[in-house]
């Protein structure tokens, strides 16, 4: 029978159906005066499961209505998902690009109490009674617990719903992560927010500012779980401020979607996270080198000027930045003619001086319909639009703009591809700034905006934290695509979990202040453990003036973030490591060439965070997570897991106490010996600051350039700590700025330290198809409590070697070296 009209049968089992629902629902419609049995909206809680599923590594359990899904990911991850009415949203996540199934063993098991989940290293309990959920390691030691059932409200204006989750929250336990925050690195008691903002000279506790990492560690009775709420939505995370007892996190929409990361170790969590979120790749050589920026260099002159500078006052620096006025009425991909007549002549002629240009280019597009990049954007309708298909525009640099939607793969390609000029004329790295994205006035997009969202489709609700990211991740690919085998350089504002596969980040409009310091410090390493490892501030301060102190201590920091780069406000005076005077210039030297000396160490740290998911920065909790005291240090860190850094964040300090964890530690500048596992006093007159290293390491040391590829690297020192017990170290070597580590074509040494009071012994392993082209190293010896009298290399004599009045000892031999015997 062709017809609209539904049967009897049918419209009475309906009715039937309703009336079930009424009675549980009790938000079901009178049709005789619809608005009177309408309820408040409330939020609903899971009810009892009554019911177990499995699909393969996939468990499902009921309530009869409500439906939570139990994915096991690894061993060690369960990803948790509610569908409060059954049915899940599709699969999609732009910080999770491919969900990898690697755990070995599984199994469900049931009794009265609860269901069960278990894999090798965790289980997840579904207690029968209410639906809690927790989390239990092999050892019956709950980590994790729910204090109320999953919950979730119904958002009538836009349709979904508010989705909660609130967990158990110790008297003891403490919490990390969440990106960029600027508050104190313990986040107990503390709630924030997600919702990726411009913050202009942001203070103390001000939240939320450019990003939204949703992931927090939790450190319990010395145990560390991750938790990683995927949901791109405005979210909020409270450990236990509103109430002690609690840690709740919820979004404005959105699946409650979670994973559960076990440890033990905070080590493991980070490492975990970024099974799911990937890592940075290697970035080119020289973008670990110093960058100088300022709003803005130009014309050309003051460009040339600068870099000139740098040469003639034999500081080094690689990277010279060109901020907004580059353009022309700050259109994106656009030359103010005026003020650069060549850029490609100029571009080249500052790279045969060592220095990579970097172009900033910000989303908002000059709605101009003689502009190309508009027209092209406008005719393919690429730009973003209202909910009711007006173009979405706003006010930034250029004047009324429109927005391309990121969130298009077709966008991206697009965008991708305009970098074409900009790569021919030279340009090796991209700025992509006002990206939250920053609308003046407005502060950002109106809501109603639509996203096409990779096809999932979705409004700025949804898009919003993850639009600066898409940004950037169409600027990596495009340039990618088009330097071919080069790695192009990224850095970002904005950004989402996951963006670390695309971009470095800054983080932001700080201030030239002692406590921006201090905070830039905290921010760096919270950053560095929320997966975000590229990671550095302006340094100096954006806005305000630093003098020439502040500057200076800002660059030994500085020297020790992932990232160095010095930026500054266009209001400000000039702000380059020369412009204080003496004694302050020298001192910035001597620490960007320190930067310079251990490129080959933090190159390698690159590539264990890229290749093994080490963070590069590493907080002393997750040194010594089992110390309650160590979980409110934030001043010291380690710099890859052999240099202790300390930054010096108060004017006229002259010395100040530096925790160092378990172990023997070397001072950096007197050689020391110290046993750590308690504070120390240190010396901190401005021409140093604390710098401590590892006994055992293998430090490797290039000679100071005044640019990465400036000469051919004749021979590699390596710097040898004396130890009395075994410690490994690492040294990565490759072309440093092309893929073909990923082809395999690497090097990667290991070093294997030992000794005792009459001997120090060094071994050498390598793997990988990378050849070096330097043949020799040049060996120093730091710490021996004896003088050698021989030292045997392969078997083989070593004649001639100096013994020093440190008591350092140098000599050279051959980069092939195996085994190395120094003896009394
Ligand atoms: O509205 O491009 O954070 O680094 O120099 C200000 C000009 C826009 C903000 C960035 C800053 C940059 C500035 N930008």
């Amino acid at each position: 029978m062709e017809s609209n009209i539904p049967n009897q049968e049918l419209i009475t089992s309906k009715l039937a159906e309703a009336e079930n629902l009424l009675e549980e629902e009790e938000e079901f419609h009178h049709l005789n005066n619809p608005a009177d049995g309408i309820k408040p909206i409330i939020k609903k809680y899971l009810g009892t499961p009554n019911h177990a599923d499995q699909l393969g590594n996939k468990f499902y359990f009921t309530d009869g209505d409500a439906k939570v899904e139990v994915v096991v990911v690894t061993d060690e991850i369960i990803r948790i998902r509610l569908a409060p009415h059954g049915v899940f949203l599709e699969e999609f996540s732009y910080a999770v690009p491919k969900l990898e199934h690697k755990a070995t063993a599984f199994t469900l098991y049931e009794d009265e109490i609860e269901f069960r989940v278990a894999t090798k290293s965790i289980n997840c309990h579904i207690r029968k009674q209410d639906f809690f959920i927790s989390f239990s390691d092999n050892n019956n030691h709950i980590t994790s617990t729910d204090a109320v059932p999953m919950h979730w409200e119904e958002n009538v204006k836009f349709g979904g719903y508010y989705v909660f989750c609130t967990k158990t929250c110790h008297t003891d336990e403490s919490f990390f992560g969440l990106g960029d925050k600027p508050t104190e690195f313990n986040l107990r008691g503390k709630r924030l927010k997600n919702w990726n903002t411009d913050a202009y000279s942001f203070a103390w506790n001000q939240d939320p500012l450019y990003r939204s990492i949703p992931f927090y560690i939790s450190v319990n009775e010395g145990i560390a779980h991750g938790i990683f709420f995927d949901n791109t939505f405005k979210a909020q995370f409270d450990f236990g401020a509103e109430d002690s007892t609690k840690t709740s996190f919820w979004a404005d929409g959105g699946e409650l979607q979670y994973y559960y990361i076990h440890g033990p170790h905070m080590m493991d969590v980070v490492k975990s996270y970024h099974i799911l979120t990937g890592t940075h790749p290697m970035p080119p050589l020289w973008a670990l080198g110093y960058h100088q920026c300022r709003w803005s260099y130009y014309p050309e002159a003051k460009v040339k000027k600068i870099t000139r500078g740098f040469r003639e006052n034999k500081i080094p620096c690689d990277g010279i930045y060109l901020d907004i006025d580059y353009m022309d009425g700050y259109r994106c991909f656009t030359w103010n003619r005026k003020y650069f007549p060549d850029p490609k002549k100029m571009i080249s002629e500052l790279a045969a001086d060592g220095f990579k240009t970097v172009v900033i280019i910000d989303p908002g597009i000059r709605v101009d319909d003689n502009y190309e990049v508009f027209k092209q954007g406008k005719e393919n309708r690429y730009f973003c639009r209202r909910c009711d298909d007006y173009f979405m525009e706003g006010h930034v640099w250029p004047g009324r703009c429109q927005f391309p939607d990121f969130t298009n793969p077709e966008v991206r390609t697009w965008w991708g591809g305009l970098f074409d000029e900009l790569v021919q004329m030279g340009v090796a790295g991209v700025w992509n700034d006002m990206n939250e994205p920053a609308v003046f006035g407005a502060g950002t997009f109106p809501d109603d905006v639509r996203h096409q969202y990779d096809g999932f489709r979705g409004s700025h609700r949804k898009a919003h934290n993850i639009y600066g990211m898409q940004m950037v991740r169409s600027t990596y690919e495009g340039l990618r695509n088009i330097m071919k085998n080069k790695r192009p350089f990224t850095i970002t504002r904005a950004g989402y979990s996951g963006v670390q596969r695309f971009s470095s980040v800054w983080t932001g409009d700080n201030v030239a202040s002692w406590e921006h310091l201090k905070l830039g410090n905290i921010q760096c390493q919270r950053l560095s453990i929320s997966g975000i490892p590229f990671c550095g501030t302006d340094i100096g301060g954006f806005s305000g003036e630093p003098d020439g102190e502040l500057f200076t201590r800002w660059i030994q920091m500085g020297a020790f973030s992932p990232f160095m780069r010095a930026h500054s406000a266009g209001d400000t005076k000039e702000r380059e490591p020369w412009s204080f005077g003496e004694p302050f210039t020298a001192i910035n030297r001597k620490f960007i060439e320190l930067r310079y000396r251990l490129l080959p160490y933090l190159y390698s740290t690159f590539w264990e965070h890229h290749r093994y998911g080490f963070p590069i920065l590493r907080p002393i909790v997750m040194h010594e997570q089992d110390v309650k005291l160590n979980h409110f240090r934030q001043d010291e860190y380690t710099y890859g897991d052999k240099i202790l850094v300390c930054p010096v964040m108060e004017a006229g300090q002259i010395q100040r106490n530096v925790y160092l964890p378990k172990g023997k530690w070397f001072n950096f500048w007197t050689y020391e010996i110290i046993e750590g596992g308690k504070e120390v006093t240190v010396p901190t007159p401005l021409d140093t600051l604390p710098v401590f290293i590892k006994a055992g390491s293998v430090i490797p040391e290039y000679p100071v350039m005044q640019y990465v590829g400036q000469h051919e690297i004749e021979e590699v020192k390596l710097n040898i700590y004396y130890t009395d017990y075994e410690v490994n170290s690492f040294l990565f070597e490759d072309y440093g700025e092309t893929f073909a580590y990923e082809q395999d074509i690497y090097l990667e040494k290991k070093f294997v330290v030992d000794g005792n009071l009459r001997k120090l012994t060094i071994s050498q392993s390598m793997e990988g198809l990378y050849t070096p082209r330097y043949e020799g190293y040049h060996l120093n010896l730091i710490g021996l409590p004896f003088k050698p009298a021989k030292i045997i290399a392969d078997g083989k004599a070593v004649n001639d070697f100096t013994i020093n009045t440190d008591g350092t000892v140098e000599f050279k031999f051959s980069k092939n070296f195996k085994y190395i015997e120094i003896l009394k």
